[in-house]
């Protein structure tokens, strides 16, 4: 029995409750905040940070959620702090000290900080494999970690050079080789979510082209890259992500779905119109960073289709929103271009 399986069985009955094609509901209405967002803040932490968003999260076997927060300190940097709850809500237990912290044996890697992890269950080596962006002077690079009990993490460190971030791992080969989605930095020809694979976890190769930031007036028009690691359904791999547009008074950050081919999800199938997830509340617009919803955590509830995304907001404070796996799926065949790259 695994300790966290993501793939998600058919379940015909929710597909019927939830919107047919043709329908006109929004992508807005697919999740619900929780209304006692913010539900953690720098209030709540054991010492003295300027920040808390943007965590990675993940069930344990015994129910508990866990969340690796990112924590900003007040010199700029972040490291990762763990908070448990039973509920996933509220009464989080949160590590009287830094969880995990820039690792100073690969400096310049990491000097800056490490930045929004990204948690997937890696049933073949029975450990958690955390992805996430070490912060130096040459950049945003790619880090791993693996751990089982994210008290002790075996360090493999940077596995894609600088530049580049928003990476998570598939949480199984595909065609016999691991996959890591992630995002490089170009100068030129924008930026856009590609995959590599490796067969050892460090070399990775193989870059190939999955999805295009669009062009124009789209909502993800300057930039994208992966939110949360991938959702396995039985119609392919739910891709999370999140698209910048550049406004004269700054970026927006959001967050829209498209569905990768189950058996190479190097093949894009659907990309939604709409984004689903867009700052709106004070908690959101207000903040060190203004206009951000930046998600790279979900957890699923014993349904196998609820889904919670705990997401940062304004690169402040971390929020929740809780939405169905069937009903983005379903709002995905009803609501996406097709996809030549997807730019048009
Ligand atoms: C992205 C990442 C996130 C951050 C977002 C908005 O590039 O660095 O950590 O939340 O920018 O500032």
């Amino acid at each position: 029995m695994p300790k966290t399986s993501n793939k998600i069985p058919r379940n015909d009955s929710v597909t019927a409750a939830v919107a047919k094609p043709g329908s006109d509901q929004s992508g807005r209405a697919l999740l619900t905040r929780h209304p006692d967002n913010p539900i953690l803040t720098a209030a709540h932490w054991p010492y003295e940070v300027n920040a808390v968003f943007n965590p990675g999260a993940v069930r344990l076997p015994n129910g508990e959620t866990l969340l690796l927060c990112r924590v900003e300190d007040c010199a700029g940097h972040s490291h990762f702090s763990v908070a448990r709850s039973d509920n996933g809500v509220t009464d989080w237990r949160i590590d009287p000290e830094p969880t995990l912290v820039p690792d100073s044996t690969t400096s310049p890697t990491e000097e800056w900080g490490i930045e929004d992890p990204r948690i997937v269950w890696l049933e073949e080596l029975d450990r958690y494999a955390v992805v996430y962006t070490g912060y130096g002077r040459h950049g945003p690079s790619v880090s791993l970690a693996l751990t089982e009990d994210f008290k002790t993490f075996e360090r493999l460190g940077q596995v894609l050079p600088p530049e580049d971030k928003d990476a998570a791992l598939l949480p199984h080969r595909v065609t016999g080789r691991w996959a890591m989605i992630h995002r490089p930095v170009p100068n030129v020809d924008g930026k856009h979510i590609w995959m590599s694979f490796s067969d050892d976890l460090q070399h990775w190769g193989k870059r190939t082209l999955v999805l295009k930031a669009r062009r124009g007036g789209w909502w993800d028009a300057t930039k994208i890259g992966l939110s949360t690691p991938l959702i396995e359904t039985p119609e392919g791999w739910l891709m999370v992500y999140h698209g910048v547009r550049s406004t004269v008074s700054g970026s927006v950050y959001r967050i829209g779905l498209a569905l990768l081919d189950a058996d190479d999800p190097t093949r894009c199938l659907l990309r939604g119109t709409e984004w689903i997830l867009g700052p709106q509340t004070d908690y959101e617009r207000i903040g060190d960073v203004p206009n951000i919803v930046f998600a790279n955590g979900y957890t699923i509830d014993d349904d196998r289709d609820t889904v919670r995304f705990y997401y940062g907001a304004a690169d402040t404070s971390l929020a929740l929103a809780t939405g169905s796996i069937r009903a983005m799926v379903d709002w995905l065949v009803s609501h996406s271009v097709p996809v030549d790259f997807g730019t048009a």
